[in-house]
Order: structure tokens, then sequence, then C-alpha cells
């Protein structure tokens, strides 16, 4: 069928055979990149996700593949086999539309709301951090050679990689037109333009980015990529999957709790901050103590292997921070706080952000902590 772009009733005609015949459809996605609806019928409801020909928060004149739904679809199936229950299921797929029919994860609440919220949510970091060994290590070395020099060419470096060059790696330290900062955050701009050691840092780590295919990443871990409810959490949003660095999931996630942590902090609710910064620590103390535990027996290097990646998820980190304070998408967490807090939570992110790319390579979580939250030397 030829692809057209969905409107609630067309998202509703795509899933009537999964729900017993739609009732209801509504939009309810206000992500960057996709249409997302909810379909109810008669026998329960599902999500429909549609990728459109173009990037939905900078408008048609961006134009992006819809391949990232065949990118999704495919990704979202191979991290199952390792972790399903951590998931959402795939019912349906439809690669001329570039649609999915998802299982509906209703009443799960996005992690980052909840952390904005300052809401406790025991159990979700350490289940994310689960999540990242199994499917790092699992599609990484722990897979046979054959699989893994398959899925190497299955989940090339897609459009989609190119996106997050632009927006991670480039454009927050060239001044670019995409970008969007506040009048007040200028000089830090052009302090960064001008940066010439951030600026090399930030093009080895593209570098890295682009050549090192470890594993099947998930590709834009952040906290709004985590849903949360009452059975736990549930990893989604996987069209920037490919074959590339661990330490590029794991700092993106450090990097937005970093965020959120620092947020809380400038408003002076430091005992969320703290409860924020064990959140982080969990996460990363699971991924540590899952890969121990499905690490290869005859392999005596794992202590070398978890320094490597700390010490790249530290790099990661603090490109992560940087971009979503001077980039083009930002996060509510910082958005939202009133004005003094936010510039001073602004400038704390992109110090913390540069004291990471720029420093010395963290050795541990303790060290990419302290520097990312650190709110020395502020000007
Ligand atoms: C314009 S799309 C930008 C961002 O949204 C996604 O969630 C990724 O983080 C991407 O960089
Ligand atoms: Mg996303």
């Amino acid at each position: 069928m030829e692809y057209y772009e969905f409107d609630a009733s067309a998202a509703a005609r795509f899933a009537d055979r999964f729900v017993g015949g739609a009732v209801d459809a509504s939009e309810v996605g206000d992500g960057n990149l996709n249409r997302v609806f909810r379909v109810k019928g008669a026998h329960g409801s599902v999500v429909v996700k549609q990728a459109l020909p173009y990037l939905k928060v900078a408008g048609a004149d961006w134009p992006l593949t819809r391949r990232r739904a065949w990118i999704e679809r495919s990704a979202l199936e191979t991290h199952r086999e390792m972790v399903p229950e951590l998931l959402p299921e795939v019912i349906h797929f439809d690669d001329d539309l570039s649609a999915l029919v998802l299982e509906d994860l209703h009443g799960h609440q996005s992690w980052r709301d909840l952390l904005i919220a300052g809401r406790k949510t025991p159990g979700v970091a350490a289940q994310v951090g689960r999540y990242s060994a199994a499917v790092l290590l699992g599609t990484g070395h722990l897979a046979t050679g054959q699989r893994r020099t398959a899925m190497r060419r299955t989940f090339g470096y897609s459009d989609l990689c190119l996106l997050t060059e632009n927006l991670v790696f480039t454009a927050p330290f060239t001044s670019a037109e995409s970008n969007r900062v506040e009048a007040a955050l200028a000089p830090t701009v052009a302090a960064l333009a001008g940066d010439s050691a951030m600026r090399a840092a930030a093009a080895q780590l593209r570098y890295v980015f682009r050549t090192r295919n470890e594993a099947l990443i998930h590709g834009d871990l952040h906290s709004g990529s985590v849903l949360v409810g009452a059975d736990g959490a549930r990893i989604i949003d996987m069209e920037f999957a490919f074959f590339g660095p661990m330490g590029y999931d794991i700092g993106q996630l450090i990097g937005n709790l970093a965020l959120s942590s620092i947020a809380h902090a400038s408003q002076g609710d430091e005992q969320y901050a703290r409860v924020v910064a064990s959140y982080a620590a969990e996460f990363w103390e699971a991924f540590v103590e899952e890969s121990a535990r499905i690490w290869h027996p005859g392999e005596p290097w794992f202590h070398q292997f978890i320094a490597g990646v700390m010490s790249d998820a530290g790099r990661f980190a603090g490109l992560e921070m940087i971009r979503r304070i001077v980039g083009l998408t930002h996060v509510r967490d910082i958005d939202s706080l009133p004005e003094k807090s936010r510039l001073a939570a602004q400038l704390q992110a992109v110090n913390g952000g540069r004291s990471l790319v720029v420093g010395p390579p963290c050795t541990t979580f303790a060290d990419a902590w302290a520097r990312a939250t650190s709110n020395d030397h502020l000007t």
C-alpha cells in the first residue's frame, strides 16, 4: 500500500483487527520524530507508531528517512531476545506505511516526567542497567561471530546516526542555525565555539561513535525512552539503534540523570537531587553486576572492559549534557525551571559536561558523577 500520513481514524483502521474492532483512537505522542496513537477496541488497546518522512519537531523542511520504523521494529525484536520483559511487544509491522502496532503500555509514564515531578521510582534504574548489560553484551562480544556479522550488516550506520552526529557532536560547537539557546547563554555558546580543546574532543568522539562497532546499542537511551508502570520499566523508541559504542547508551542515560539532578538542586531540592544521584549509581551498579553475571567465563579482562565503558560513558555523558542546553533538542527537566534557577542549571550543566569531555578520562562512576554535577567554577 502506498504511504500516507495517518490521522486518528486512519490509525484506527490500521489497527482494527488487533483490538477486535476499533471504537476509539487518539494521538498520544508528543515526541520529536513520529506520530503515535492509542487505538481502543473490544479486545483491549494497542499503540500505533508511524514514522513521518521528516523530522516532526523541525517540520517538513528537514527530511528524515522512514526506514527508521523498520530499524525500530528489528532492533526491538533483537533486544527482546535477551530481555523480553523489559521491552514492548511488536504486534504488527507494515514497511510500506512505516507503521508499527505495539503493545499498549497503558498506565506507564515517562521516567523523565516522573523525575521532573520528584516522584520516587524504586527499581527502575536497576532494570535499565540490567537491560543495558543484557543487550550490549548479548549483541556484542557474547554473541557468536556469525550472529554479530549478520547484526552488523542489518543495523548499519543509518540516517538517524547522521542526525545524532549533527545534533550531539557537531552543531552545539559550531554555532549551527538549528541550535536553540537562551540569550543569556550567548557568551557560553561563543566560548564553546572558540574552545579548540572542546571541538577536538567532540570531533574525536564523533569518530568513535562512527567507527566503534561494538554492539547493537539503543542509540537514544535518555530518561524519556524509559516508561515506568506498576510492573516496572520498559525501554522504548529504538529507531536510533545501530552497531556502535556501548558507552554511548550508558553515557546518555547518566548525562540525562545528571541534568535531572542539577535541575532539582538548582531549585534547592538537594534531597531529591541525591535521590536522582542514587538512581544513576544504581543504574551503573546494575550494569556492572549483570555484565559480571553473563560474562564469558574464559575471558579474564572484565575489569578492564568495565573501565573502558566508564571512560567512554563519561565523555558521551558530557556531550549529551551540553547538547541538551545549547543544541536543538532540550530537556524539560531544565527548560521548565523558573528563569533564575534555569540559567544557573544551564551553566552548571555546560560546565559539568565540558569537564567530562575535556578532563581526564573518568575511572569510576563516582568520579563521573561528581564532575557532571559539580557547581564549582561557574562562570
Ligand atoms: C530532532 S530529534 C532530536 C532528538 O530526539 C531524539 O529523542 C534524539 O535524542 C534526537 O537527538
Ligand atoms: Mg526518542
